[in-house]
């Protein structure tokens, strides 16, 4: 899978994409992240990239121009999959999205600051716009970090137990179990005995009891999606 993400603070995107398993998938060639410096292909010898908006009122809005030739200098290179815009006003990112979208080849991702991007970028050339949850961030970028992370962890090979993705919380509407390791005893904090057994089809049921009791408390909207 390739990933260009296109943003005005590339830096920020640094980190995340270069340790632990974005990073062993990438040398691993299970996925490719590039990303673009929207400051390249601002207009001008100031690389200007924002303006005022028409009609008046506070905040500098992203301009058409500088986005559209990043993004179709990206389009003769290969044909993308999706074109995703990060912004809060947006359907909320959750598990069935990110497995739709771990299936891709090539996608872009727009990250968005200031007031958000010309409404025509958005008319005309996104495909599917994100938002990581109801509160606003400064820019998309650490929600397109999010994205990313959410999405290549599902590519099979990317996380070493492939069972582990399939049992994630989520993967099936509901919170994961809780879960335990060594030592069995804790100044008297018991791990439940029932873990202890090696009854493994009675331990499967423990747990799926446990998964639906914890939802049915921290997230009983989950029961009736
Ligand atoms: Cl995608 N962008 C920004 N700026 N804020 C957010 C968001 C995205 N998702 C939630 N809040």
């Amino acid at each position: 899978m390739r990933i260009d993400i296109i943003s005005v603070v590339p830096n920020l995107l640094e980190s995340p994409f270069n340790h632990s398993i974005v990073k062993r998938a990438k040398d691993k060639g299970l996925v490719e992240i590039v990303v673009h410096d929207l400051r390249e292909y601002g207009l001008g010898n100031y690389k200007q990239i924002d303006d005022t908006q028409f009609g008046g009122g506070a905040g500098m809005v992203m301009m058409i121009e500088p986005i559209v030739n990043c993004i179709k200098k990206l389009q003769l290179q290969r044909s993308y999959d999706e074109i995703i815009y990060m912004t809060p006003d947006a359907q909320t990112l959750n598990q069935a999205t990110a497995n739709t979208l771990s299936l891709k080849e090539n996608i872009v991702i727009l990250t968005g600051h200031y007031k958000g991007v010309d409404q025509r970028i958005r008319d005309k050339y996104i495909t599917k716009e994100i938002s990581i949850g109801d509160y606003v961030l400064t820019g998309g970028e650490l929600a397109a970090a999010v994205l990313v992370d959410a999405t290549i962890r599902l590519i099979p090979g990317v996380i070493g137990d492939e069972q582990s993705a399939l049992t994630d919380s989520f993967q099936d509407n509901l919170l994961s179990p809780p879960v335990y390791t060594r030592p069995a005893n804790f100044e008297g904090m018991k791990v439940p005995d029932i873990l202890l057994s090696g009854n493994f089809p009675k331990i499967e049921d423990w747990r799926s009891d446990k998964a639906y009791e914890r939802t049915q408390q921290i997230r009983p909207d989950l029961l009736n999606e």
